[in-house]
């Protein structure tokens, strides 16, 4: 087996702001064109979507789409604005009132708190509509029909029931309860790992890698996605307001029974580096090698925000 192949610290963090930058650009670029009395519903719209972020999900697709020989952007970009105006909506949802009830968000006041409830729950609607309206209308124009409705089905399919929803409608039932490893498991897989699945399948599929290497990438997704959400349960315990931009001791005032909860700090921080160890090895395992990607993933161990 090879060596894994890795940048070092400070070229990461150049690499990093660089593409931040890219898909910054990328997202401008997909906003809603030509609002007339609908405006209130564009400014919330950006006024979350360019709220700033990590931008995780579009930049693992877009590694993904490179990984697998893709070159022309103009396929993938599409779809890596479509799955942060997705990701984006589920916050907007997950801050509202009958949700989880937070004020701050990104560094700044929740899209509810600014706009109203009635146009945080309508920005977050426009913004799923938006992210299919946006892949639709890319396919529609030309590219790789095959490849981009199966990229299609993968984004939906893992947004939705069998993926972000259906783990949000067992994490909200489940608030105040005791849960079993499985649940903790499923709610975790669902809510935060189909996400980062689909951003790494659909990058891909779009490239033309094979279904092998396509489930390959959705247990990459799946052992960054409890990493990921695990690190977010030690940070909503061990960060600050400022640093995070969103509350922190948010699972306690939910009653969120956590990875943190159940088996302790020692434990979290075990399993942190154990999945991201795992996820890390499938790619050596495929000789799927991209060394930011790499390093991304490694620096989710890490991370402080
Ligand atoms: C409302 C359908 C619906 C789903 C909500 C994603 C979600 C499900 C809720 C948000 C709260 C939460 C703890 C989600 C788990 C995933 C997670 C850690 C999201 C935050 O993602 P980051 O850290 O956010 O990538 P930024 O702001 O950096 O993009």
């Amino acid at each position: 087996m090879k060596d894994l192949l890795k940048l070092d610290n400070d070229e990461f963090k150049v690499e990093m702001k660089t593409r931040t930058a890219h898909i910054e650009e990328i997202l401008k670029s997909y906003l809603p064109e030509n609002i007339t009395q609908q405006k209130t519903i564009y400014d919330a719209m950006e006024y979350s979507l360019m709220a700033g972020g990590k931008r995780l999900r579009p930049m693992l697709m877009l590694e993904a789409y490179r990984l697998f020989g893709g070159k022309d952007e103009s396929i993938v970009t599409p779809f890596m604005a479509a799955i942060e105006m997705i990701h984006t909506y589920s916050l907007v949802h997950d801050d509202l009132p009958a949700m989880d009830n937070d004020d701050y968000r990104r560094g700044r006041k929740t899209t509810h708190i600014v706009y109203g409830e009635d146009m945080g729950i309508l920005a977050g609607d426009a913004l799923l509509n938006y992210a299919y309206e946006t892949v639709a209308k890319s396919m529609a124009s030309g590219g790789k029909p095959e490849l981009q409705a199966k990229a299609f089905a993968v984004l939906s399919q893992k947004a939705g029931i069998y993926g972000m929803v259906g783990g949000q409608v067992v994490d909200v039932e489940m608030t105040g309860k005791d849960l079993s490893e499985e649940q903790l498991e499923f709610i975790y897989r669902l809510k935060t790992g189909a996400l980062l699945e689909a951003s790494l399948m659909t990058g891909a599929v779009l490239a033309g890698a094979s279904d092998e290497e396509v489930r390959a990438m959705e247990k990459v997704g799946r052992n960054v996605g409890m990493a990921f959400q695990i690190q977010d349960d030690i940070l909503d315990i061990t960060s600050t307001t400022e640093e995070l931009g969103k509350p922190v001791h948010s699972d306690e005032k939910n009653a969120k029974s956590t990875y943190v909860a159940i088996y302790g700090m020692d434990e979290s921080l075990k399993a942190v580096e154990e999945y991201s160890e795992k996820a890390l090895n499938i790619l050596l395992e495929f000789d799927m090698q991209n060394a930011y990607l790499n390093s991304l993933i490694e620096m989710l161990i890490n991370r402080k925000k």
